[in-house]
């Protein structure tokens, strides 16, 4: 705890301030355990945007999760990195802010980018808890310290590597295994994984890569008592969800689509989904994620904290998040050792043998970042 921190006030009101010195952006390279395969194609390592906050003495992490491609989002590594130099860093620099939750203000000029966002409000959020003294979750109005942990499969070369796959998970006590599907990796795998594990929690993940024509795959998928089908359409194709949502008793699980706030409502309002999964990297940051996790509560959507193979990092930070009441669903959050074979944090995120992961009860992310191999993982670091 620096001497310092709280003694800095906000003239006006006596509010501590928060001055932001610097921010760093570290592009990393992470060898992925096992490639990962989803309907957009498949990849061997994650190159995550870390950003490194210094202000009032302390230092915040955050992640912007992006990847080397626009697969997923129409944003990349290199994206984040010129949005927040070029965009996001000169609208902080010299503006004393009382709570990162001004962040999607401050920032509310520049259109989407929402991976770059987040990953600034995030690292701000660390320091904001550390502050503080408090563990992130707390801050955030969190009411479970366990969280439940789901873990999500890749598309493998054969259903024999799967179904082993699964099998690791189940004997560690995962409450769901996510599975992702696309056109020809669909009603059969699934029959296969039904024949092999009946009651087994289990949904599948198409990334956006069906159309409304497929509608009789979704017919065929609605007798395997899935939890959840998750984003079979466009992100753009809301109204066509609500269609396909009225035609089958699955649940629809919403997620390229829930961009915004917005996205969400109308979602809400169009029937488009019966479950939505919050990403904070896909919205643009937790203050916007708890206004969307608050209507859904209102509107008895649950939700539940998906994951972009985030490094330990922005895993703390979707844990603290994970822990607010209508995250109702086992999240996309796993340990790290199904992600990386040296985390960047220690502890390491680990699971119960109750299929748990526990928030950290200390100050800010509640981990010690591993600085010697966060600069070994870097690939390239830029000073704002
Ligand atoms: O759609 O949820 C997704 C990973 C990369 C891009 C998109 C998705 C995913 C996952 C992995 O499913 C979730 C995790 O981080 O464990
Ligand atoms: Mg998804």
């Amino acid at each position: 705890m620096s001497k310092k921190s709280l003694q800095t006030y906000n003239k006006f009101d006596n509010l501590p301030v928060m001055h932001i010195d610097k921010i760093e952006l570290l592009h990393l390279r992470l060898p992925l355990v096992h490639h990962f395969e989803t309907s957009f194609g498949r990849v061997y390592q994650q190159e995550p945007l870390i950003i490194r906050a210094y202000a009032e003495g302390f230092i915040g992490y955050g992640e912007s999760a992006a990847s080397a491609n626009p697969y997923y989002s129409p944003e990349t590594v290199h994206t984040c990195g010129h949005i927040i130099k070029d965009f996001l860093w000169p609208r902080l620099k010299n503006t004393n802010i009382i709570s990162p939750a001004e962040l999607p203000g401050i920032f509310g000029q520049i259109r989407g980018n929402s991976i770059a966002k987040a990953g600034v409000e995030m690292a701000l959020w660390d320091i904001y808890a550390q502050m503080n003294r408090k563990p992130l979750c707390e801050i955030y109005g969190g009411t479970d310290r366990a969280i439940p942990a789901g873990v999500s499969l890749g598309i493998t070369d054969t259903p024999d590597e799967l179904i082993a796959m699964i099998g690791k998970f189940v004997n560690k006590k995962y409450k769901r295994i996510k599975i992702k599907i696309k056109p020809g990796w669909d009603v059969r795998i699934v029959a296969q994984i039904r024949d092999r594990y009946p009651e087994l929690p289990l949904t599948a993940d198409a990334n956006a890569a069906y159309t409304p024509k497929d509608i009789k795959i979704f017919h065929e998928l609605d007798k395997f008592n899935l939890m959840m089908i998750e984003q079979p359409l466009d992100e753009n194709d809301l109204i066509y969800h609500a269609r396909m949502q009225k035609e089958i008793k699955t649940p629809i699980c919403l997620d390229e689509s829930i961009k915004s706030v917005q996205d969400a409502a109308q979602a809400i309002e169009l029937g488009s989904c019966r479950i939505i999964n919050i990403k904070q990297a896909r919205v643009g940051g937790y203050t916007n994620a708890k206004t969307i996790h608050d209507i859904c509560m209102d509107n008895n959507i649950p939700v539940w904290c998906g994951g972009l193979l985030e490094s330990g990092i922005g895993r703390l930070h979707n844990i603290a998040l994970a822990t607010l009441p209508n995250f109702r669903l086992p999240n996309d959050i796993s340990e790290s050792g199904r992600y990386y074979k040296e985390d960047i944090i220690e502890p390491a995120v680990t699971v119960t043998e109750n299929g748990e992961i526990e928030a950290s009860n200390s100050a800010g992310l509640g981990a010690e970042i591993l600085t010697e191999r966060l600069k070994r993982y870097t690939i390239s670091e830029t000073e704002c």
